[in-house]
Parts: structure tokens; sequence; C-alpha cells
């Protein structure tokens, strides 16, 4: 079958939206570091948003840091693919034209420093997941032991991390006399443009002390929330549109109608107008990135452990068990109280709109997805919550199980004795721990620096509810335990 080109565009049918803007006009002005199924269906949209209304500066030049499989499949569609919008029974079918190409940054690393440099950049998005900005999760420091950062802290002549990348391009930005880029993290990440910019002016003051004090300057690396929930595309997704199409598209992306961004006010040089393609530009994102973390991550993580050992593979799925419901439903009654929510928040209203997107049986959204790099989603999801209650006194039995649920995860065996990989940068280390009873677990894990903080650790409360839950798992399994909650 035809590949998804500029030239098939004209022989689809007509319920099928189309840029509709001149693609050869378009300037790339945002490089895109980690081109994932995210990108795809988040930012990505608002920049074609952006284009369809006229303003041709904002085509997106993409990069993978790590695999060439996401060049593969859209060099071959003139960057060309199919946004599907589930809801239910209607599935809406949208081509974005915004991807101008992708480079592969491991056998051109040089290639991707220059595009970041190109004066009509101005923006650079990042989705490179939690582990990708090399930094401890509790503490937000830089892991200088880890080898591709400690060789971009030697030399930034190839460089390996994205933080690299970003320092190499400001550094010729600099001598050329262009400004700065504005560097938008919109990874799932506390802080994440502090966490960038820190990540940022560390790499640049080891080579350059002159070259940090500018970035910090004239720098800009606002503190974002994203949020559209994408389940990574299946073979099956790919052939039933294809169906539809009647050309092969190999990098579509599925999704949910909701989507939002929230970017602090914070721009370095010209950016879309955001504000009029809806968009949320504000002075403090902390209190939106908060709600969103504690509550629809932190529920997310949760069903994920609980919902994978007890071998439901999706999410919608967790969400038809009522047992499973009252548990989230007493998860997000903890995380309430620790939030301070922005003017033009109900929680009452986003914890309904929460469930029913859970619910949405078309997404497809794989508890094993979300239960990948828990050590470092766990620290901003639940543990955040759990030291806040602390606090103020509070009880934290929901969060308790979702973390005893993470911590029965590392034995890599669900509850009907399946083994499955554990997929996370800790992996190795986590499975030694996973040995023995509840206590001897909850033992060795509370000594997981890069996990629990030692206001946790040095918790008797909390320690004594981990251990009540994970003994209930190991013995009842999650469901079983769910039914007790
Ligand atoms: P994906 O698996 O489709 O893409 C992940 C991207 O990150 C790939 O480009 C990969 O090469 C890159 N990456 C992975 N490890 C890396 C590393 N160590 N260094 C540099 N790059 C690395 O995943 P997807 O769905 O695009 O999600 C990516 C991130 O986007 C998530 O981790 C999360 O922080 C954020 N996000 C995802 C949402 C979703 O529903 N999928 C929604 C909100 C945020
Ligand atoms: C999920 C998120 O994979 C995960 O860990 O919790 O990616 C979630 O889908 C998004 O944050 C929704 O915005």
């Amino acid at each position: 079958m035809d590949r998804l080109t500029d030239t098939a565009l004209a022989h689809l049918a007509a319920d099928i939206e189309r840029p509709g803007y001149d693609r050869r006009a378009v300037k790339t002005g945002v490089v895109h570091l980690g081109i994932g199924a995210f990108h795809r269906a988040h930012q990505a949209v608002w920049f074609d948003d952006a284009l369809r209304a006229g303003d041709l500066r904002w085509g997106v030049l993409g990069a993978s840091l790590r695999s060439a499989d996401v060049h593969d499949q859209l060099a071959p569609q003139d960057g060309l693919y199919t946004l599907l919008v589930r809801d239910g029974e209607t599935t809406a079918a949208r081509i974005i034209g915004a991807v101008q190409g992708v480079l592969v940054a491991p056998r051109d690393p040089g290639a991707l420093v220059q595009a970041l440099a190109d004066q009509d950049v101005h923006i650079v998005t990042l989705t490179i997941t939690e582990k990708g900005y090399k930094l401890d999760p509790v503490t937000g420091r830089l892991l200088t032991d880890d080898p591709d950062l400690a060789a971009d802290l030697q030399s930034l002549a190839a460089p390996r991390t994205a933080p690299g990348f970003l320092t190499a391009a400001l550094a010729i930005r600099r001598t050329r006399g262009l400004a700065p880029f504005t560097a938008i993290s919109c990874d799932n990440i506390p802080e994440n443009g502090k966490r960038l910019r820190a990540a940022v002016l560390a790499l640049a003051g080891a080579h350059d002390p002159g070259l940090a004090a500018w970035i910090a300057a004239q720098g800009a690396f606002p503190q974002t929330m994203v949020d559209r929930i994408v389940p990574a595309t299946t073979a099956d997704d790919i052939a039933a549109l294809s169906a539809r199409l009647r050309v092969e598209d190999q990098a579509m992306v599925k999704t949910e109608p909701f989507r939002q961004w929230v970017i602090e006010d914070r721009f370095a040089g010209p950016r879309p107008d955001f504000a009029g393609l809806g968009v949320q530009l504000t002075a403090e994102v902390a209190p939106w990135e908060e709600a969103k973390l504690r509550l629809l991550n932190g529920a997310h993580s949760a069903m994920a452990y609980l919902g994978g050992l007890a071998g439901i593979d999706f999410i919608h799925q967790v969400v038809s068990r009522p047992d499973a419901v009252s548990f989230v439903e007493a998860l997000w009654d903890e995380a309430q109280t620790t939030l301070t929510p922005p003017p033009g928040l109900d929680v009452a209203a986003y914890r309904r709109e929460l469930m029913a997107r859970f619910a949405n049986p078309a997404l497809q959204h794989r508890t094993r997805q979300i239960a990948m790099d828990g050590s470092q989603k766990l620290p901003q999801r639940l543990l955040a919550t759990a030291v806040a209650r602390l606090d103020a006194s509070q009880g934290i039995d929901a969060i308790a199980l979702g973390v005893a649920a993470w911590i029965r995860w590392q034995g890599g065996l669900d509850d009907a004795g399946a083994a499955f990989q554990v997929d996370d940068p800790l992996a190795a280390t986590t499975a030694a721990l996973a040995v023995g009873d509840a206590a001897a677990q909850v033992e060795a894990f509370m000594s997981l620096r890069a996990v629990f903080p030692e206001r946790l650790a040095g918790s008797p409360e909390f320690r004594a509810a981990v251990t009540a839950w994970l003994d209930k798992l190991l013995s009842d399994g999650a469901l079983a335990t769910l039914a007790q909650f």
C-alpha cells in the first residue's frame, strides 16, 4: 500500500481534515527534542493550529536523541501523520502538517546543534521522558555520574543529552549575536522549566561561566503543565487507519478530545499567538502542575500497578470496577487537601472530568505503559502528597496502597504468577530490594533515597501503612485488596 504523503492528501476521503496551508512556505520556528507520540498529539497540534491560522513561522523540526524509529516512520510520509481523536464510538481524523522532518541525533549530533542555532528557531520543546533530564527525581540535582552527562560535562563537541544539545546550541547563538530560544519542557516532571534551566546552567557553567551568565540573564525556560492522554500506537491501530485512509500511515497517533497546555508567560523571543489558540498563559504554573500530577497522574500510577498486578490491561477496565473507583476517589480526597487550586480550577468538576476521561473505552490506555519508569514518577505523583499530608497530621491510607503496589510491582511477577519485565532505569536496584516479607521489603525500599525522601523513610506511620498494604497485596492479591479498601 502507498504511504501517506503530500501527493496523497488530495485523494483522501472528505471527512479527513487536512493541513489546508502551503507546507512549502512554512519556516522552521520550533525544534522538538524527543518526537514520541505525545508531542505529535499535543504541542505539534497547536503549532499546526498556528499554521492553519496563517502564521507560517511555526513549522517543527523533530529530533530523536536515541532511536531512528520515528524518523523512519515520518521520512517516507513527508512528515505527515494522522491525529485520531477517539471518544466512545466516534473517531475524528486530522492530518497534521506541522512536522517538517526528523533528525536522529546520535547519527549526526552536529546537525541538531546547528538546527537549534538557526536564527528562525525561537522555541524548543522537549518530551524526553522523566529520565531524559538526568536529574535525581527527589532532589532535582544533576546526575553527574551518568555516563552521557559525564561526557557532555567533558566536551560539547558531540552532545549526548538534551541539556547538552541545548547548551551547545546556545553557545553558538551567543557567538552569533542571536537571542536564546525559549526552551519549554513538556514532560510531567515538577518545576520542569526550573529543572531544565538548572541542568543547562550547570552544564554551561562547567564549560564557560560567561555563557552560563548570558543564559541566566537572557534565556527563558518557562514552567509548563501539559495534559492529553496519548496511549502508544499499536500495529492494529495502524492497520485499521490504513484501511480507512487507503494509504498507510506508520506515524499516526491516537488520543482523547481533551487537551490542555498551561505555559508560564516568560519567553526569550517570538512565539505564536498562544492565547488566541487556546493555550493558557499564566504567571503561576505550579498550582496547575501540582493538581494535574497529584490527581491525574497519581491515580494513573496507582491504577497502573494495582491493575497490572491483577492482570487488567487497560485503564478503562480498571475504572469499570466500583471498588477501584472508590479507591481513586479516596486517593483524590487525600491529594485534594494538599493543593492550592489556581483561580479557574474547580477541583470537584476536574475530578469528575478525570474519571470520565479514564473511562473512555476507545483510548485503550495500557496499565503497562503507565507503569513504566515508576521510580521517576512516584516522587511527584504520590510521595509529595504523602509528605504534605503527614506534615499536616493527616492520614495517608490510599497513597500508601498505591506505594505498596509499586513496591510489589518491582518483584516482576503478577498475582497469577506470570513474569513481566519491570521497565525502569532503577529496575536492577529495585529487583534486589523486592525480596522477603512485607516488613523486610519496606525496610529495604525506604533506604532508596532516589525515590523515598528522608521525611517518608523516617515516618513510622508511613512505613506501617505501606507495610500493611504490601502484606495484603502479597497474600491476597490486588483485586482482593481493592475489595477490602
Ligand atoms: P514515547 O515513548 O512515544 O516517546 C518518548 C520519547 O522520549 C522518544 O522520543 C524517546 O526517544 C525519548 N526518550 C526516552 N528516553 C530518553 C532519554 N533517556 N533521553 C532522551 N530522550 C529519551 O512517549 P510519549 O507518549 O511521547 O511520552 C513522552 C513523555 O511525554 C512522557 O514521559 C511524559 O513526560 C510526557 N507526557 C506524555 C503524555 C502521554 O499521555 N503520552 C501526556 C503528558 C505528558
Ligand atoms: C501517564 C501520563 O504514562 C503515564 O505515566 O500517567 O503520560 C498521562 O497519560 C498524561 O500525563 C496525561 O496528560
